[in-house]
């Protein structure tokens, strides 16, 4: 298998929740590489960009704006098989569901709240995490 790189993002809640340390201890512990590392607050273009494929549904507004609304952390992993393996440390979507060992099934709860908070964004697929790369490290193109 081919090295491969996926693109990371510690979402504001994790940012706000000190938790960057823990959630960065893990994936150190797993053995993947950090190769970029930046703390920022997200334009709009940058997140309408990210999040183009959820434009129209009904959480896309609260996305958008949980998302803006302070600073978060994206990172660029490396590693083979890393864009499923971090989806795995990740853990289902809505942290209900999300198993225990995971950093949503450990850390991160529902709310009642239009937009589900859980933590990290990983990418998805090969296409999916150089597109991302892209918008969120356009100087590693
Ligand atoms: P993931 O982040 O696991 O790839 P996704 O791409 O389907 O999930 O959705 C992006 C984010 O949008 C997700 O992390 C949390 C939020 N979200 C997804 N589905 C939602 C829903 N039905 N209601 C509220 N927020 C949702
Ligand atoms: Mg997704």
């Amino acid at each position: 298998m081919t090295p491969q790189r996926t693109l990371v993002l510690l979402k504001p809640d994790a940012v706000k929740r000190g938790l960057r340390g823990e959630i960065i201890r893990r994936i150190e512990a797993k053995g993947y590489t950090i190769s970029a590392l930046g703390q920022r607050t997200a334009t709009d273009e940058e997140l309408s960009a990210h999040y183009a494929e959820h434009e129209g549904k009904p959480f896309y507004p609260g996305l958008v704006e949980y998302m803006g609304a302070a600073p978060l952390v994206a990172l660029v992993l490396e590693g083979e098989g890393v864009i499923a393996g971090f989806r795995s440390l990740a853990g289902a979507t809505n942290p209900t569901e999300a198993a225990p060992g995971t950093i949503r099934g450990d850390l991160a709860r529902e709310w009642d709240l239009p937009v589900i908070q859980n933590l990290v964004h990983g990418s998805d697929s090969e296409e999916s995490a150089a597109r991302e790369i892209g918008i969120w490290f356009p100087e590693l193109d």
